[in-house]
């Protein structure tokens, strides 16, 4: 375990984050190119192509309550152990999760919500946040990406469950159409249990309600979209998942553009999730879907950095409450550059390590970090602006000292 910015390296004793002030410590690994992102939110940039997917898919849901303005700073005590995740679970490392010390992190899901909101009573609700996560660099990650969070609870008595078929009536008729295909799984499997404090018939009613609910979504977002074929009919797969706070838990992919592509996860939210929260007297379901992966399909989006584009040729082709498709302006050429190293025996370099600083060091402008016969590649790109070879080669004399002088690797 090791740290980005060590107290070698100038870390001070304290940071500001969004107004408040918060000691550093030995696991303290926020870096500077993260808190910047933490005041964008972009969800809420008027005309922002992520803005208008969350409006979209609040419409869908107009009887819920919508929230998005809860601080990215949580409790790991929120973010992991409200929601029953084992103490050696691997999200917990330092090196997939954002620490600004022991006791504080950014939340690496809308989840890490769940036990407040469900805490004020509210029994239908979507949430909308940033999220953060330590990861590789490629057109499709993002140490920032944004979810939405849904639930709807009902009373576990025989009042709620006929709400319950109630609802799943209505959406049944959404769904009778021909314009989509649903791969199903069962409800409830060996291998995707009833929680043992469930009824069996209340846990089915409240899985089909999820099902029929997130169907209806899906038609909704992806069955309209123009000019393609491949979705018509929709192709909707529920596959069987696993998540510490919900059982039976599912995946959902939509099949677009010769593709099956993984959009949410969701299940039947885990009773000690709502003891918790002070409501033991309900039962319902819960999804977490990333924003980003389905605006990317929609407006044709090709590289994810381009949600963080503040370049008038990004921002301007969007209008708030329109899907419109992405006219890419010109792409700039690339320059790759090798970092051949080694690292100490005892302390090998974790790659999340590695990445994290390169990205604190050029910012947006790397593109993707791949491996060469096992050396670190940095491509380099602007999605802007022209680089020049000064520029490049200058972040990665930056890059190179802060390798040596920070992680204590050797540079061949
Ligand atoms: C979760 O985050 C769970 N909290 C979801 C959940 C909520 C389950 C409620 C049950 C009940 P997961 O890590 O799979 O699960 O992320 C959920 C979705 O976020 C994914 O399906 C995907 O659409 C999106 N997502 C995950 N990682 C990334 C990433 N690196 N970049 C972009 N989108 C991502
Ligand atoms: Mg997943």
């Amino acid at each position: 375990r090791r740290r980005i910015s060590g107290a070698s390296s100038g870390l001070p004793e304290h940071i500001e984050i969004l107004g408040g002030r918060y000691p550093t410590d030995a696991i303290t690994n926020v870096t500077p190119a993260i808190l910047n992102k933490l005041s964008l939110r972009l969800h809420t940039q008027p005309a922002h192509p992520l803005s208008t997917l969350r409006a979209l898919i609040e419409a869908h849901y107009p009887d819920f309550a919508h929230l998005s303005s809860l601080s990215p700073l949580v409790t790991p005590y929120k973010n992991f152990d409200e929601l029953s995740f084992p103490k050696d679970h691997p999200g917990r490392a330092v090196t997939d999760s954002y620490y600004v010390n022991k006791d504080l992190m950014l939340r690496t899901h809308t989840s890490a919500h769940e036990v407040e909101v469900f805490r004020k009573g509210e029994t239908k609700w979507l949430l909308t946040a940033d999220v953060y996560r330590r990861d590789e660099i490629d057109g499709s990650h993002y140490p920032v990406f944004h979810q939405v969070e849904g639930a709807r609870v009902f009373s576990a008595d025989a009042a709620g469950m006929k709400e319950c078929q109630e609802s799943n009536a209505d959406l049944a008729q959404k769904l009778a159409t021909e314009n989509i295909v649903i791969e199903d799984v069962p409800h409830i499997s060996p291998t995707n249990p009833v929680q043992p404090t469930h009824d069996p018939r209340h846990s089915e009613l409240v899985a089909k309600n999820l099902k029929l609910s997130l169907n209806t979504l899906m038609l909704k977002l992806f069955g309209g979209v123009a000019g393609s074929s491949a979705q018509n009919p929709l192709k909707v797969r529920w596959i069987e998942a696993y998540f510490p706070f919900t059982s039976p838990s599912f995946e959902v992919e939509v099949f677009f553009q010769g593709k099956w592509l993984e959009i949410l996860g969701c299940g039947v939210v885990r009773q000690a999730t709502l003891d918790t929260a002070g409501v033991s007297n309900k039962i319902g379901w819960a999804f977490g879907l990333g924003l980003e992966r389905i605006a990317m399909i929609l407006y044709g989006i090709p590289d994810i950095r381009l949600f963080w584009s503040m370049d008038p040729r990004f921002l301007s082709q969007f209008e708030q409450g329109k899907i419109t498709t992405f006219r890419p302006y010109s792409k700039y050429p690339s320059c790759f550059k090798d970092v051949s190293f080694w690292s100490p025996k005892d302390k090998p370099l974790h790659e999340n390590d590695f990445c994290d600083l390169v990205r604190d060091v050029a910012g947006d402008i790397v593109e993707d970090v791949q491996k060469a016969s096992n050396i670190p590649r940095i491509n380099y790109r602007s999605m802007d602006r022209s680089l020049s070879n000064e520029e490049v080669n200058g972040i990665q004399a930056q890059v190179v000292s802060r390798l040596k002088d920070q992680m204590g690797v050797e540079i061949r």
